[in-house]
């Protein structure tokens, strides 16, 4: 079964290559003034350059409906907004809270689809240094334990920008982590910033995809929430409980989901 899935895996990222779509976080909002916490509704489902106050950039690639965007604040981390010094980059995220040193932007796919991560751009505060700093970590998480991007010792400028250019080998998984680490800068650590984060989706065939049971949030883990929206869909006899494909509703896709929760959504 296993080698049955990869081979589809395989055939559905060259079928989804040629329908790259994208949308750019350029964190232009209306109204928001230097350290106002970002809205988390910012870069949900994106289908225009301008919505209402919220304003992004599109590079000819189409918008992303099926994506999520959200600032993680969940170990106290203050994700805020501000304008301009951080090198040539204007309107951007920075991790405002002191004694963290760490910012993370999360970009979540729907069910049948995947997130594609194009690139990003990093600065510090200009007048805060006075060459550019080197931070612990930059790096980019999928569902694996293994980073699907990683530089440690990451220099980033603060005379213009550093760009993280994933262009020629986009990064993709259902769940993208976009992470940095600056506490190495002690009390300057907030003065490392992102912006521009380029990203896209594509639909994938959920048979294909790492873990097709992985139905609810929060995405990259089964847990009840898993089983129980797999129940209800079994019962509704919905396409997306037909996990192995054949159409019928029976044991063999209980039997695919069950090996999946105890297998758990990291294997890939
Ligand atoms: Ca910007
Ligand atoms: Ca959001
Ligand atoms: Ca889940
Ligand atoms: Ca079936």
């Amino acid at each position: 079964m296993k080698n049955f899935r990869n081979v589809l895996i395989a055939s559905s990222l060259l079928a989804c290559a040629a329908g790259a779509q994208g949308s750019v976080l350029t964190f232009m909002i209306d109204g928001l003034g230097n350290f106002n916490l970002l809205p988390q509704a910012y870069g949900d489902r994106v289908v225009a350059l301008d919505d209402a106050d919220f304003h992004y950039d599109e590079q000819g690639e189409g918008f992303t409906p099926n994506v999520v965007t959200s600032y993680t604040d969940s170990i106290g981390q203050s994700p805020s907004y501000w304008s301009t010094g951080y090198g040539d980059l204007v309107d951007v995220y920075f991790e405002d809270a002191d004694g963290i040193g760490s910012g993370e932007i999360v970009l979540t796919a729907d069910y049948g689809y995947e997130v594609v991560l194009y690139g990003f751009d990093a600065a510090a505060y200009s007048s805060a240094f006075a060459s550019d700093p080197i931070i612990d970590a930059v790096r980019v998480m999928g569902c694996a334990s293994t980073p699907l991007f990683e530089e440690l010792d990451a220099v980033i400028s603060e005379t213009t920008r550093t760009t993280y250019d994933f262009s020629s080998a986009p990064l993709q998984a259902r769940e993208l982590r976009i992470q940095f680490e600056s506490g190495n800068l002690g009390n300057l650590s907030d003065d490392i910033c992102l912006d521009n984060i380029r990203f896209g989706q594509v639909a994938v065939d959920p048979v294909a995809i790492a873990c097709p049971s992985d139905y609810a949030a929060p995405i990259c883990e089964l847990n009840f929430f898993d089983v129980s929206a797999f129940l209800s869909l079994y019962n509704n006899a919905d396409p997306m409980a037909d996990l192995n494909g054949d159409g019928d509703y029976n044991f063999f896709d209980v039997s695919m989901f069950l090996s999946e929760y105890a297998t758990g959504c990291n294997e890939d």
